[in-house]
C-alpha cells in the first residue's frame, strides 16, 4: 500500500500528540500527585445559603494544627474572601455552590478543584511556603466571572488557640 509522505507525517504527528497527552496526565497524577477527587457527598444548593456548614462559611481551625476550610463559591465570589490557613499542616477545602459551577484554583499550588451545585468537593492539601496566594475561578461563571477571585494566606504559628477565624 502506498501511503503518501504527507500522509505519513500527519500520521505520525498525530501519534506523538496523543503520546505527550498520555505522559503529561502520568506525569501530573503520579508526579505532581494531580488527581480526581474521589470524595462524594450531595447537598441541597436551594438551601446552601442556610445550611449549618455554609451559612458563615469560615476557617476551622484543629487542636491537633490541621485546619478545615469551608467555601462557598458563587457568582462572583468565594466565601470567606480572605482565607487563613497554617504553613506546613494538612489543610482540608470544603467547598460547594449555590448557583453554577465555579472553578477554585490556588496560584502555584496544587490546589485546583471544580465546585459543582448539588455537590461538596472536598480535597486535601498541604502549603509549605509561607505567603499570600491568589484564588481565582477558573470556570466561566457568568459576566462577572473575570471578578471572582479571593485570596489564600499562608501563616506560620497559626494555632486553634488563636481563635476561629469568621466570614468576611
Ligand atoms: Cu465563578
Amino acid at each position: 500500500m502506498n501511503v503518501h509522505l504527507y500522509e505519513k507525517l500527519w500520521m505520525w504527528a498525530s501519534g506523538v500528540i496523543i503520546a505527550v497527552f498520555v505522559a503529561s496526565i502520568l506525569y501530573t497524577s503520579t508526579a505532581q500527585s494531580l488527581q480526581p477527587p474521589s470524595h462524594v457527598e450531595t447537598i441541597d444548593p436551594q438551601t446552601v445559603r442556610a445550611s449549618a456548614e455554609f451559612a458563615q462559611p469560615a476557617v476551622v481551625l484543629h487542636a491537633d494544627g490541621s485546619a478545615t476550610v469551608h467555601v462557598l463559591a458563587m457568582m462572583f465570589a468565594f466565601l470567606p474572601t480572605e482565607i487563613r490557613v497554617p504553613r506546613g499542616r494538612p489543610v482540608t477545602f470544603r467547598m460547594t455552590s449555590p448557583d453554577v459551577i465555579h472553578g477554585f484554583q490556588i496560584v502555584n499550588t496544587n490546589g485546583n478543584a471544580m465546585v459543582v451545585p448539588g455537590y461538596i468537593t472536598q480535597f486535601t492539601t498541604q502549603f509549605d511556603t509561607a505567603g499570600e496566594y491568589l484564588i481565582v475561578c477558573n470556570e466561566y461563571c457568568g459576566l462577572g466571572h473575570h471578578g471572582m477571585y479571593a485570596s489564600l494566606v499562608v501563616v506560620d504559628g497559626l494555632a486553634a488557640d488563636g481563635g476561629q477565624e469568621v466570614a468576611q
